[in-house]
């Protein structure tokens, strides 16, 4: 039996991300080796970078699939309630044929999506390298990289992000624009309304640590993998590398809205998701899939938000956000990239 739910009201879901095209491939190792790129990283394309993209279209079988951080979890969201236009989303693309398929994409999702649009620019790509289970990415952001603020100040987009009643962007998305992120937590907290937050990737700690800080205080719920945790604790010069007590630590960092304790949610690939509250640290087993089962773990993380997202939207606990983004995530990594097939089987 699926959760399809009708009783969600448009629109209670923001999110706002880098909407990217994923070019993806298998490659042999040597090919991460040549671009001196790490498996299961994610990383900001240099000028070194850019002959990529061609030489996985040109040398092998690459896919094009809709991809973006946010743009996933919230199109994995949306598959799981099964009703239209439930979440919003808002990020930058070009005026493109790239842009046309992520629009398509998102809208067959029944995502409501609000691009801004840059002339000038390419709608933004990123090369997924899948070696067997792992995957290796590499966003050239192009057009997402131009998103500004005067796109969620227009009065319609200003009218969506103030009837919301929940908030997810992504850590990826501070090298875009953090004073959008400051002004969608700003309003999250004017609100009372939860804004949630992903750490998204090593990079982020080591090099946006700064505007991370500064939104980290209106982090109602922060999600991130083992590497990105450990990556933020190296950050902050924590001396430990402990995953339990890296989310205590953060969870305890300083919260504008303490009636509303931050909470922790650590995925550890198929090792069990971890929820740590501020006296709590609770264990959510994860299903091991056989090798010859997983495609590829291209948006196992967005998956796993995004099935959590669509339980708590629908005001369920904890517990069972957590069920369903584990759900979510065994699905998509069946699938090529960020991708689903058939009706989702989540049972609560
Ligand atoms: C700023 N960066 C590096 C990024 C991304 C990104 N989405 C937003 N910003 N780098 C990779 N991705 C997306 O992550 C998904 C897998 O988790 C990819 O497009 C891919 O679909």
């Amino acid at each position: 039996m699926s959760t399809s739910s009708n009783n969600v009201r448009e629109g209670i879901l923001v999110g706002c991300g880098n909407p990217l095209l994923d070019i993806s491939a298998n490659v042999p190792m040597n090919f991460l080796d040549r671009y001196q790129m790490k498996e299961d990283d994610a990383i900001l394309a240099e000028d070194r970078h850019m002959p990529i993209y061609r030489e996985l279209v040109d040398g092998y079988q690459a896919e094009f699939l809709a991809g973006g951080s946010v743009q996933n979890s919230l199109r994995i969201a949306q598959w799981i309630l099964g009703q239209p236009r439930v979440a919003v989303f808002f990020g930058c693309v070009g005026e493109d044929d790239y842009a046309q398929r992520l629009k398509e994409k998102a809208a067959a999702a029944g995502l409501d999506v609000h691009y801004q649009v840059n002339r000038g620019q390419p709608t933004g790509t990123c090369a997924v390298l899948i070696t067997g289970t792992h995957r290796s990415l590499c966003a050239n952001l192009a057009a997402a990289n131009h998103f500004t603020i005067d796109h969620l100040e227009q009065p319609a987009n200003k009218a969506l992000v103030d009837n919301a009643k929940y908030y997810y962007i992504s850590g990826f998305f501070l090298t875009v624009n953090p004073p959008s992120i400051m002004h969608v937590a700003e309003t999250a907290h004017a609100k009372q309304r939860p804004f949630l937050m992903n750490l998204s990737a090593p990079f982020i700690s080591q090099f946006f640590m700064a505007p991370l800080m500064a939104a980290m205080p209106y982090v109602d719920i922060i999600f991130g993998n083992e590497a990105e945790a450990h990556a933020f604790a190296t950050g902050q010069g924590w001396p430990t590398d402990d995953l339990r007590e890296i989310g205590k630590r953060i969870v305890g960092l300083e919260k504008l809205n303490p009636s509303r304790p931050r909470i922790a949610i650590l995925t550890q690939g198929c090792d069990p998701v971890l929820l740590i509250q501020k006296d709590s640290v609770e264990e959510f087993p994860v299903t091991r899939l056989a090798v010859h089962e997983i495609v590829d773990t291209n948006g196992a993380g967005d998956a796993f938000v995004g099935g959590f997202l669509s339980q708590f939207v629908q005001g369920k606990s904890l517990d069972v956000c957590i069920r369903c983004g584990n759900y979510a995530a065994g699905h998509i990594i069946q699938n090529p990239g960020c991708t689903y097939s058939g009706s989702p089987q989540f049972v609560e």
